[in-house]
């Protein structure tokens, strides 16, 4: 090459190097979720435009090879050259690091658009990036390998269109995952859709023999977010509330609407970033909130003057809601780097929520009552929860044993050898209780079909026997009493039959586990045990399969003859103890699957759980169609 660098240049490949030596530094990991941060990162320059008020469509393509391109009809990023640098401004955009990577130790600060590392990130970490940008009666190309420019932007044509077109191909060097998962792009772009109201993003794939597409456009933006999360639920009024306005830099924006179930569904987002943790914006909500609606209840002698303030959570119960707030530098805290920090934000939230919802519920007293009503039972509901919640503690041996007697406990005392299989059913349970390892695993058996949480206040739910029993033998307590210090058993298995009514079950158990101590299934401590589902038996020897092709391999391996006795498998419970062992409690043998939970969409998961546990068979028929054809595993 006969370019000649300068120590601009020199800076810059330094600066793009050290992305490609450090990857995780920038984009939080190499694996599958470092590859689709990728795409977010490119489309979320194209909704900054769109944000900015110059953009209303993104497209983003799959293509065969795994190679993604976004499309945006916005203005263009400028291509005349920057005097400092000395490079077009394209060039600076796609070779120029920003300050502090947004995973990396410094605090990281918003420079160019609203947030994101920046797509040089994304050019550093890509086999090949091109970018075609429209404007101004020109089409302007620059193509670039590894982060290195090939050759200055140039013109290649004429255009009556203004727009950037980015396409780009991460590197299988870098990345341990190279395949784009279409449903986790498609959940995300959803939510971009309906953050930037007005906005269309379409996706598609070119990979399969159809071409597959999702349009998202949302009029209503994060109204509209409210009613598609309520969608397996009944809404308790029609309105969907909404708030929004301006206090110095901070503009926020918030929809909400309560539904007769008992969950408190609500979700913040700075920056079109979500924020699992929360932060000040929401604690500024729920400022509001449990203050306005107090005040109207006792204005309005709806809460007399002997009887307590409404809790925050009373008001919470059944309440899905999106707080969605930009401002130029936020500041994020915690561990994760997911919890807001700028106390602005508190301020804000909290009196443009506080006014308009005063005056709404002024001008609403109907929708009012209902929801203190609600409120009313939920708090008489806590009561009685809290009362029932102190009988799951698990008692320390001063206090004497008060495990359930069902449990047949193990004796190491070391968590991180101990294992607890829930088993459905007395009898299988029998079966695993003559069949374990005594010292290192509990069978705690089950008695048909758990509670549904989904569809239960609390206080029942902690008077039930079932619940009870696990969350006593778990040792961690629930909530926020939960320590995962405490947890007896570091694998706590589900074994259910292979059938409907089992796969029933485990999610009944799985939703437990999600509303009531979800860290178990974040950290990794809850699998599913996989029984066989065929036993293969030729002259004395016997196989099992677990599915339908290991059942085909075997039987090519020893010969498709007479000579074979095949038997499916229809439950646990046809399966002595020794055959339970061999094939789905010995260690050295058995089967496990872990089961998986993603954080990044949070409003996404609980609608899962709610769509599958929900009484509507419409959006869990719609949900079931729309996944299982392309579901592979059993992450939640
Ligand atoms: F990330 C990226 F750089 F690769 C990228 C940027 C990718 C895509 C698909 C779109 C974009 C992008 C950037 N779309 N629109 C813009 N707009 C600007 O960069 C822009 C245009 C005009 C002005 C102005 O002040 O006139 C300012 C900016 C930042």
């Amino acid at each position: 090459m006969s370019q000649e660098y300068g120590a601009d240049q020199i800076q810059i490949l330094e600066g793009l190097e050290a992305v490609r030596r450090r990857p995780g530094m920038y984009i939080g990991s190499t694996s599958s979720r470092g590859l689709h941060h990728l795409v977010y990162e490119i489309v979320d320059n194209a909704v900054d435009e769109a944000l900015a008020g110059y953009c209303t469509e993104i497209e983003v393509t799959i293509h065969k090879d795994n190679s993604i391109t976004v499309v945006d009809n916005g203005r263009g990023i400028p291509v005349e050259i920057n005097k400092k640098k000395g490079i077009s401004s394209v060039e600076v955009v796609f070779t120029i690091l920003h300050a502090g990577g947004k995973f990396g130790g410094g605090g990281y600060k918003v420079s160019g658009g609203l947030h994101g590392v920046g797509a040089s990130v994304v050019n550093a970490l890509s086999e090949y990036l091109e970018v075609v940008v429209e404007l101004e009666g020109h089409k302007h190309f620059q193509r670039y390998e590894k982060g290195k420019v090939i050759a200055p932007l140039k013109v290649i044509g004429d255009s009556d269109k203004t727009g950037t077109t980015v396409t780009f191909l991460p590197d299988k060097t870098i990345f341990e995952e190279t395949v784009f998962d279409y449903a986790t792009l498609r959940q995300r772009l959803r939510e971009m859709a309906f953050l930037t109201k007005g906005l269309r993003i379409t996706l598609r794939d070119e990979r399969g023999e159809e071409v597959r597409s999702n349009s998202f456009h949302y009029e209503g933006g994060i109204k509209e977010y409210v009613q598609y999360l309520n969608k397996s639920n009944v809404p308790l009024y029609p309105d969907v509330l909404y708030f929004d306005g301006t206090v110095g830099e901070v503009s926020v924006e918030v929809a909400m609407q309560h539904n007769d179930g008992y969950n408190d569904g609500c979700y913040s987002f700075v920056n079109n970033i979500t924020t699992p943790e929360g932060g000040t914006h929401l604690v500024g909500f729920r400022n509001a909130l449990t203050k306005t609606f107090n005040s109207y209840a006792r204005k309005n002698k709806m809460l007399k003057d002997n009887e307590p303030n409404l809790e925050g959570e009373d008001i919470r119960e059944g309440l899905t809601a999106i707080i969605s707030v930009k401002l130029p530098e936020p500041q994020f805290e915690g561990q994760t780097k997911q919890k807001l920090g700028n106390s602005e934000a508190r301020g804000a939230v909290d009196s443009i929520v506080s006014g308009q919802l005063t005056y709404f519920l002024e001008q609403n007293p109907s929708v009012a009552k209902i929801i203190i009503e609600k409120s009313v039972l939920a708090q008489r509901a806590r009561d009685a929860a809290r009362k029932a919640r102190d009988l799951t503690r698990r008692k320390s041996p001063l206090e004497g044993h008060s495990l359930p007697g069902k449990l047949a406990d193990c004796s190491d005392k070391d968590p991180k050898n101990c294992e607890i299989y829930i088993v459905e059913g007395d009898s299988a349970g029998g079966s695993a209780k003559t069949a374990r390892t005594r010292a290192t695993q509990a069978i705690l058996p089950l008695r048909g079909k758990i509670l549904n949480v989904e569809k239960a206040r609390l206080d029942r739910i902690l008077t039930n026997a079932e619940i009870r029993a696990m969350i006593t033998c778990f040792g961690t307590g629930i909530h926020e009493d939960f320590d995962i210090e405490k947890l007896r058993y570091h694998k706590i298995i589900i074994m259910t039959d292979a059938d409907v009514d089992g796969a029933h079950i485990s999610t009944l158990l799985l939703t437990f586990f999600y509303r009531f101590m979800p860290e178990l299934i974040k950290q990794g401590h809850v699998y599913l045990a996989m029984p066989p589902l065929y036993k293969i038996e030729r002259n004395k020897k016997v196989w099992y399969a677990y599915n339908d092709d290991e059942l085909n391999r075997i039987l090519a391996e020893i010969g498709r003859d007479g000579n074979n006795k095949i038997q499916r498998y229809k439950g646990l419970g046809e399966m002595d103890a020794d055959q339970l062992w061999e094939t789905t409690m010995d260690p050295e043998r058995r089967i496990l699957r872990r089961v998986n939970m993603d954080d990044d969409n949070l409003s996404e998961l609980n609608l899962t759980f709610t769509t599958l546990m929900g009484d509507d068979v419409e959006p869990r028929r719609a949900f079931i169609e729309e996944n299982a054809k392309y579901a592979e595993n059993i992450d939640i």
